[in-house]
This record gives structure tokens, C-alpha cells and sequence, in this order.
């Protein structure tokens, strides 16, 4: 783990050594360059947060819940446990006593509890409740179930629950009431709660590319998500896909999932056309967006892989040669495409922090589209994700360090 970047410039007592006008405390800032040094930036999106860190055992704990607090209706106190959680994984030092909590900034009272207990105790009590509770365990089958489309799963998996839904067994008894979607996603349910690997991911680039670029043989297509910042696993596999002529990308996505249907790679899709009278300052992202669930052929098949052979994979069925794997492709025109690149890299706290800092410091609105000035009501357009940092006035953060 190399931390010299991070004991350079980003200790707790001595945050991100910038040029004065990266930093919050700026020179439009009341706050003065001398306390500034002293402080913890403030917001994760000046904060570089590397993928592995000090402390896994804590953020873990406080990950679980703040997962729990969502699942309760509660995002305070879901953004309270993250933003600890957030913190602690810029810390360059393993905590080591209940002592080191206290100068913490940025973790709310609660939070403190909850580390000072784990370092006293080896444990958390209020953790191990949450992680042994019925509505938690169900809430997560639930959750599961709902592959994955932005805003619906909390708030089904909680109808679940609350009409009686405590398990995959309940939940195979109103098949008939599920959707399409929830459907494939039960009938797959093993496979989508194995996490994906790099290597797999790196498969289905390849079956990705390889459909789009028999259509328009330039386009690019970028592995986005949690793999771009580095991870060797992820919950799915997040594409981009652009073209420098725009008309190229017409009709597109949907001829290159029409064509890997009909070769029998893909198990359930359902697209999201692009939204043209999407409101530009809006938080909503309007690119058109296939949300599929693949069949990924395993790494060295004997057979090819074969739509009519497909079974559900709850039962004990024949060893398959193929794996359920969740996959998000979303076309972005040329001109908004670096706006998205940021936006569909995450982390998922990073992005909210990127978007809080841009409304609340800089009186702009930022989404996977532009990047809008409030105040002077104008479109600052943008080649580079660097460039989008230089419109905020943040110091570059590479991919590897958004894992907020
Ligand atoms: N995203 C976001 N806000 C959301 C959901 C997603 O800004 N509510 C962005 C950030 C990450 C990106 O989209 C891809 O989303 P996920 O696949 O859910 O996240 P991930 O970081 O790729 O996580 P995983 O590795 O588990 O797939
Ligand atoms: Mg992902």
C-alpha cells in the first residue's frame, strides 16, 4: 500500500497541500489559509481516497449501518455513518485507541461511539444486532432481487417486507405479481449475489466491444464504475459509449443488444431511451441506458453458450457454462461524454460530494450531462475530466483516488 501521497500532503492535521485556490479555504472563502491547513477538507471530492486502507474492520461496521439506516427510511443517518465511514478510509494510520476518535472531524457523535466501542471491544453491539436482525437479512434478499435500477429498490424491497416478505421462498410465491425485471432478477439470484471479477468484467468488454463494433467499427466504449477505480470486484459491470459524430450513435444500443440476444449472451434488458427534454440543470441522468442482466460464457468453454438451455439457477440444476452477470450500458453524445465518464465512475459518495461541493460552494449544478453556473446562468463545456475539476476549482483526483 503506498500512502506516500497521502502522508505528504493529506494527514488529518495537514489536508491536501494544493495551490490556495483548489481549497475550500480559498480566496472567496471567509476561512483563512492558516486554519485551513488545519482542517480536514471538508468535502470527499477534495479528500483522496484511496481503495485500500487503514482501517477496513471500522469502515465495514459503519457501512453495515448506514446500508441498515437506509433500509429504515433514514438517509441522515445513512449520510452520517458514510461520511465517517468516507473519512476514515483517507486516514494514512490504523486507529489504535478510543483516544485518536475524539480529534476526528467530520464524524458525528454516534460514529465516535461506534469506533471507540470497536476499538475498546473488538465488536460493535448496536452492529452485530443490525447484522443479525430479520428486517436487515430481508431488506437484503429484497434488495438483491431489484437488479439494480436507480431509486425503486429500497422502497420495494420495504412493500416486501411490510406485506409479509421475509425470504427468497416468500418472494417465489407472488412470482406472478413481480415485474420483468424482479422476475430475472430472482431467477438469477445466486449468480448476482457472487461478486463479478476483473477477469469477467475484462469477458464481458469483449462481448460488449465486439457487438457494438460490428455495427460502427470506431466506437469507443469505456469500463466505468468501480472497476475504473480500481477494484478487482463489483456488484456489475458499468460501460460507456460514445462516437465522435453523434448520428453513429443513433439506434446503436439497441441493434448491439438486439444482436447479443440473438447469440443468446443476454438473460434480461430492458432499455432507457434518452430523455430529450431533460431539464439540463436537473440531478437526473438522461442518457438512453440499457440495464441487462448477461450470460457470460465461462472462461474456457466447452460448449458456446446456449439461450434454450437456460434454467433458474435457485434449484440445483446441471453445472451451467455460464454465469448471470448484472451490466449497465449507457451512450453519452461526444460533447457531454467526459461529464459522464465522471459522473459513472463514483464512487457513489464521491458523486454526491462532487454534486454537494458544486451546489453549495460553487453555486453550480452538476450531472452526468454539463455542468451548470447557477448565478451566471451558462454551460461550461469540457474535453477531460481534468478540465471539469478546473471548472471547480478542485485539484485533480485520478480515478484511483474517488473511492470515497
Ligand atoms: N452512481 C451515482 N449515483 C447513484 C448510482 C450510481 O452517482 N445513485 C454512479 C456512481 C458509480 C456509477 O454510477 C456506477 O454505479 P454502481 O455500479 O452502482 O457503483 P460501483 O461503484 O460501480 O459499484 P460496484 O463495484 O459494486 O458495481
Ligand atoms: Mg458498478
Amino acid at each position: 500500500l503506498d500512502i506516500s501521497w497521502f502522508t505528504e500532503s493529506m494527514s488529518l492535521g495537514k489536508p491536501l497541500k494544493v495551490e490556495p485556490r483548489h481549497c475550500l479555504g480559498d480566496s472567496s472563502s471567509s476561512v483563512s489559509s492558516d486554519k485551513a491547513t488545519q482542517e480536514t477538507p471538508s468535502y470527499a471530492c477534495q479528500r483522496r481516497t484511496p481503495l485500500h486502507h487503514h482501517n477496513k474492520e471500522i469502515v465495514d461496521a459503519l457501512q453495515i449501518l448506514a446500508l441498515s439506516a437506509s433500509f429504515q427510511g433514514s438517509e441522515a443517518r445513512y449520510l452520517g455513518f458514510t461520511r465517517a465511514a468516507s473519512v476514515l478510509k483517507c486516514l494514512p494510520f490504523t486507529l489504535q485507541s478510543a483516544e485518536e476518535v475524539k480529534d476526528l472531524q467530520f464524524c458525528g457523535g454516534h460514529s465516535k461511539t461506534v469506533i471507540q466501542e470497536i476499538l475498546e471491544d473488538r465488536v460493535c453491539r448496536e452492529v452485530e444486532m443490525v447484522k443479525n436482525s430479520e428486517h436487515y437479512q430481508s431488506m437484503k434478499v429484497g434488495f438483491k432481487v431489484l437488479t439494480g435500477i436507480f431509486g425503486v429498490g429500497i422502497r420495494t424491497a420495504d412493500k416486501w417486507y411490510r406485506d409479509g416478505i421475509r425470504s427468497l421462498s416468500d418472494l417465489n410465491e407472488i412470482e406472478g405479481k413481480l415485474t420483468g425485471e424482479q422476475k430475472a432478477g430472482l431467477l438469477h439470484y445466486t449468480d448476482l449475489q457472487q461478486p463479478v471479477t476483473r477477469d469477467e468484467a475484462e469477458r464481458v468488454e469483449q462481448l460488449v466491444k465486439g457487438a457494438l463494433q460490428s455495427f460502427v467499427p470506431d466506437v469507443q466504449v469505456t469500463m466505468t464504475g468501480g472497476f475504473r477505480r480500481g477494484k478487482q470486484e463489483g456488484h456489475d459491470v458499468d460501460f460507456l459509449i460514445t462516437h465522435p459524430n453523434e448520428e453513429a450513435l443513433n439506434g446503436l444500443l439497441r441493434k448491439a443488444v438486439a444482436w447479443l440476444d440473438s447469440k443468446g449472451s443476454i438473460l434480461y434488458h430492458h432499455i432507457k431511451g434518452r430523455s430529450h427534454n431533460f431539464a439540463r440543470s436537473s440531478t437526473m441522468d438522461g442518457h438512453e441506458t440499457c440495464y441487462a442482466i448477461f450470460a457470460l460464457p465461462n472462461a474456457c468453454p466447452e460448449k458456446s453458450p446456449d439461450a434454450g438451455t437456460i434454467q433458474p439457477d435457485l434449484d440445483k440444476s446441471p453445472p451451467r457454462n455460464w454465469k448471470a452477470v448484472r451490466v449497465d450500458l449507457v451512450v453519452a453524445p461526444y460533447s457531454e461524454y467526459s461529464y459522464a465518464l465522471l459522473g459513472w465512475t463514483g464512487s457513489k459518495h464521491f458523486e454526491r460530494e462532487l454534486r454537494r461541493f458544486s451546489l453549495q460552494v460553487k453555486k453550480m449544478s452538476l450531472n452526468s450531462h454539463g455542468l451548470f453556473d447557477i448565478e451566471k446562468k451558462c454551460h461550461y463545456p469540457a474535453t477531460s475530466e481534468e478540465e471539469i475539476f478546473a471548472h471547480l476549482g478542485l485539484l485533480y483526483l485520478t480515478p484511483s483516488e474517488r473511492n470515497a
